[in-house]
C-alpha cells in the first residue's frame, strides 16, 4: 500500500528546493532520509523530526514543543490517519500498531527492550517516555527510537501522524509526518548557483497536487542555499501554514 508523503526536491549542486506531493511513488518513499510533524493545537505549537542516521537501526527523534505547562508530563504517539485539514485530532484514529501487539498481549505492558513484541509501533511514550517540560514551557527530547523507519515497509511512520496527549489522554496537538526526500534533478533542470541566492522569485513551490494528496498543506516555498538540514526545518515550517 502506498502512502501519501511529500518530497522535497533538492538539487544538491544548486540548492535550489521545490516541494510536491504525491500520491504513490515507492522509488520516492524509500529515498526519504528525514521527516517532520508539525504539530498544533490548544495553544500548542511545535515540531517532531525524525532522522535516518547511516549505521543506525531505527530513526532518531527531535522534538521541540511549546505552549506546555510545566510539571506536566505529555504522553505523545504517532497515530494511524493523518491530520483533515480542519485539524481534529480526534480522525486522527487510534495509535499505529502494525503487527497488532496490543490485542495479542493483554494487558498491554510496551518494553523499551521488547519493542517489537510489547509495544504498539506508535508507542513513541512508552518507549521513551512523556514529554516533560521546562520553565518556559517547552517540551525538547531527543532519542533514537529502534524500530520505526520510513520507506515503505511495516515499520514505517510515513503517511500517519503525531498526536501529543493530555495526561488524562485528551488529544491536545497533533500533525501529519512529511517526508522529505534527496533527489537529484533532471539534468538541465537545476538552477544556477547565483539564482538560489535571488530571494523568493525562483522557489516557488511547483507541483503540489492537493487533489491525490491526503497531507493538505498549503506551501509559500523558501529559498535554501544553505545546508540540507536547514532546508528542511525552513520548509517544515512552511508546511505548517
Ligand atoms: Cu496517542
Amino acid at each position: 500500500m502506498f502512502k501519501n508523503i511529500i518530497v522535497l526536491v533538492l538539487a544538491a549542486a544548486t540548492a535550489n528546493a521545490s516541494l510536491y506531493a504525491r500520491a504513490s511513488d515507492p522509488s520516492l518513499a524509500s529515498r526519504v532520509t528525514q521527516a517532520i510533524a508539525s504539530v498544533t493545537g490548544n495553544g500548542i505549537t511545535g515540531n517532531f523530526n525524525f532522522t535516518q542516521e547511516s549505521g543506525q537501526s531505527g530513526l532518531k527523534v527531535a522534538i521541540n514543543v511549546s505552549g506546555l505547562k510545566q510539571g506536566t508530563q505529555y504522553p505523545f504517539h504517532i497515530h494511524i490517519n493523518v491530520v483533515p485539514p480542519n485539524g481534529n485530532c480526534t480522525a486522527t484514529g487510534g495509535h499505529l500498531d502494525t503487527f497488532g501487539v496490543k490485542t495479542a498481549n493483554a494487558p498491554y505492558n510496551c518494553s523499551k527492550n521488547n519493542a517489537l513484541t510489547t509495544c504498539e509501533l506508535g508507542d513513541l511514550a512508552g518507549r521513551q517516555g512523556n514529554i516533560t517540560v521546562n520553565a518556559n514551557g517547552q517540551g525538547i527530547m531527543t532519542f533514537n527510537d529502534p524500530i520505526i523507519t520510513f520507506g515503505e515497509g511495516k515499520t514505517s511512520i510515513l503517511g500517519h501522524s503525531v498526536v501529543i496527549h493530555a495526561p488524562d489522554n485528551t488529544r491536545l496537538a497533533c500533525g501529519n509526518i512529511v517526508g522529505y526526500a534527496l533527489q537529484v534533478p533532471a539534468s538541465g533542470s537545476a538552477s544556477s548557483p547565483a539564482a538560489s541566492h535571488s530571494g523568493s522569485s525562483q522557489d516557488e513551490a511547483s507541483g503540489l497536487d492537493p487533489v491525490d494528496s491526503a497531507i493538505t498543506t498549503k506551501t509559500s516555498g523558501s529559498a535554501v542555499s544553505a545546508a540540507l538540514s536547514a532546508a528542511l526545518v525552513v520548509l517544515g515550517a512552511a508546511i505548517a501554514l
